[in-house]
């Protein structure tokens, strides 16, 4: 089985089951969650081993966080650090469609990741190394541990993915895109939304700036368009793929399953066509539900969605 590495910080989840402000409600639901282990988790599901290490505090919230990956099938690395609390995510859903993220987690135990952390041999065993960008933006610390993990993967003769990720609370445009530039620059495969690769490349629109982008290294941008489907752009030219219709209870997350989705096809040596394919579904699947992984699809529930998928209800 391919193996695929990743680090980051995941979170505690409270989120809300009413609707209206958190000013009101009474009703939490916690959970996790976590860009990385949701990309993580999501493979597992799909059949391939994944690790996920992170920064976790000396707290209940913390030892949730591992169970909870762990009972996913990841190999999980946690680093327990007493001098600071695991962070926490608040979602909060204004109206029925509509979902509001707010962090807790500035100075959290997890922003403390830094380059130390990851042990000998933990990135050079995989077969690919993934990364986002919301890391990127948590400390220079944790800057600093993507930077060097990408330089050991790359020696170690590792893919490296890149996920633009970009969250304007955590960093503001301008310090964010030469930083989150410079990483994506040094991966194979970049996931971004239109404006994500656009904040790469200000001025150049989504197709562009992936272009722009496979100039300065990388072999594979994919765009990333919702509902819409999503186009790899590749040197020798683009492939689109359409969507799903389905009834969307909550996107968080679908980024994350997406990613999974392509890169297990990827792995297995799919082609870009049904790496696409397998990557909208995926997507797709992860919004039918509140969580940010819960609903992250088996390859069996891939194959159920797509002889299903023509059903307008779905
Ligand atoms: O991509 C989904 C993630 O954003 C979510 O699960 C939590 O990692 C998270 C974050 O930082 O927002």
């Amino acid at each position: 089985r391919r193996r695929v590495a990743t680090l980051g910080e995941t979170m505690a989840l409270a989120r809300s089951r009413d609707i209206g402000s958190l000013r009101h409600a009474s009703d939490l639901v916690l959970g996790i969650g976590g860009a990385e282990s949701n990309v993580a988790i999501a493979l597992s599901r799909l059949g391939l081993d994944a690790a996920w290490l992170g920064r976790v505090g000396d707290d209940p919230l913390g030892e949730r966080v591992v169970r909870e990956v762990r009972a996913e099938g990841v190999d999980v690395l946690a680093i327990v650090d007493s001098g600071a609390p695991t962070g926490l995510m608040l979602k909060e859903r204004p109206r029925p469609s509509s979902m509001r993220v707010l962090y807790y987690r500035a100075g959290s135990a997890g922003s403390r990741l830094s380059p130390a952390d990851v042990p000998d041999g933990w990135i050079e065993r995989a077969d690919l190394l993934h990364l986002t960008g919301i890391t990127a933006l948590l400390s220079e610390s944790a800057r600093e541990a993507l930077s060097v993990a990408i330089e050991r993967a790359r020696s170690a003769g590792a893919t490296v993915a890149f996920d633009i990720n970009y969250r304007s609370s955590l960093a503001a445009p301008a310090l964010a895109g030469p930083w989150l530039r410079d990483l994506a620059e040094r991966a194979d495969v970049v996931f971004g939304g239109p404006e994500e690769f656009e904040l790469l490349y200000p001025g150049t629109d989504g197709v562009a700036a992936c272009e722009r982008l496979l100039r300065s290294g990388p072999t594979e941008a994919v765009l990333k368009r919702g509902a819409d489907g999503a186009t790899t752009v590749l040197r020798t030219g683009a492939v689109a793929s359409p969507g799903f219709v389905v009834d969307v209870v909550d996107t968080v997350g679908a980024g994350d399953a997406f990613v999974a989705g392509y890169l297990s096809a990827l792995l297995e040596g799919a082609d870009v066509e049904a790496r696409l394919h397998r990557a909208n579904v995926c997507g797709a699947m992860l919004c039918m539900t509140p969580g940010d992984w819960e609903s992250s699809p088996t390859l069996r529930e891939v194959e159920q969605f797509t002889a299903s998928a023509g059903d307008p209800v779905l």
